[in-house]
């Protein structure tokens, strides 16, 4: 019989997971905490066309969270190492699934039920998000040597800090109008989260990569390489697809430039597109964050870390390996 451990967390399993673990249950929250009825009003000042794509982006990145909560986390985390790690990623994943369900809390607030059933629909019949669900889910579920364990955790690096940002870009762009501000708002939440999920796997990722020998990284390298040229190709079509109605297509495509770069720093490589300026608006969409929301208008006295949350800075990651 094997001998089984317990998580004993006075013997810390790095020098970081210990900060992810409170920086995550600093930021928790849930789609309950956010009240979106104000919307009502901003909705109905949407044409046909940005409404549907509203409804679209948010499908999109529905599906995304399903599968990095119901697949992606758990994955990852059984094949993980060390026991607080696990918590921290168990954690995340419970995150994925409060993500998952507040853009049902946003879709009950502003559509049908007909029109919420046809947004599901949509997400199995868009070839676009079907290969992206599937593309990563393979990394996820073939996990057998430690290089598939850095390639699946480079994939759910490339979901959390690249392929959500396609569909963050509508409703960050409509909020930095002041427009969809309390959907907005939720957008924020699920970026922050998402923000540190990227981080933490991307370290988690480095240091497996660090473990491989000249020829295994030599084959990562290539296949994360031949794997964000597919993503990035179906990502462009994706954008074209949904955002050719509205006349964004471009800026939405510097934009997921933009994060893709932002995921390869995460893995601690270098940007693979030339730098450049991201649409303003969205910029502002991402620091509406708190403008609209009060923490003690909704949650009881008891409740208050969520106020005392301190945005991380890079400077909050300078571990030493
Ligand atoms: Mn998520
Ligand atoms: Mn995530």
């Amino acid at each position: 019989m094997s001998v089984w451990k317990a998580v004993n967390w006075n013997r810390p399993d790095d020098d970081f997971t210990d900060t992810f673990w409170k920086q995550n249950m600093m930021q928790f929250w849930t789609d309950e905490e956010i009240p979106l009825s104000d919307d009502q009003m901003s909705w109905l000042t949407l044409s046909h066309d940005e409404r549907e794509l509203y409804m679209k982006v948010l499908g999109g990145l529905t599906l995304l969270d399903t599968v990095q909560g119901g697949v992606g986390m758990p994955k990852i985390l059984e094949w993980v190492d060390g026991l607080q790690r696990k918590a921290v990623l168990g954690f995340m994943g419970m995150m994925e699934q409060i993500h998952a369900k507040s853009y049902s809390s946003i879709f009950t607030t502003l559509a049908s039920t007909e029109e919420i059933d046809n947004i599901f629909s949509w997400i199995e019949s868009n070839r676009c998000l079907q290969i992206k669900a599937e593309t990563i889910s393979q990394y996820y579920n073939g996990i057998k040597t430690r290089e598939d364990l850095y390639l699946a955790m480079a994939a759910s690096v490339l979901l959390e800090s690249y392929l959500f940002y396609s569909g963050f870009f509508y409703p960050l762009y409509l909020a930095g109008q002041g427009k969809m501000t309390s959907s907005g708002e939720v957008i924020n939440l699920i970026l922050r989260d998402e923000s540190i999920h990227g981080l933490y796997i991307g370290m988690l990722a480095q240091e497996i990569y660090a473990q491989l020998d000249e020829n295994e990284q030599q084959s990562a390298f290539d296949k994360l390489q031949s794997l964000i040229r597919n993503l990035h190709s179906n990502e462009e079509l994706y954008t074209e697809e949904l955002y050719q109605s509205v006349g964004l297509t471009d800026e939405v495509k510097a934009f997921i430039r933009y994060n893709a770069n932002k995921a390869f720093m995460n893995l601690g490589l270098e940007p693979i597109f030339p730098e450049e300026d991201i649409n303003p608006i969205v910029l502002n969409g991402i620091s509406t964050r708190t403008k609209q929301h009060d923490f003690f208008s909704k949650k009881g006295n008891g409740y208050v870390r969520t106020l005392h949350v301190e945005a991380l800075t890079d400077r909050d990651f300078l571990f030493d390996f």
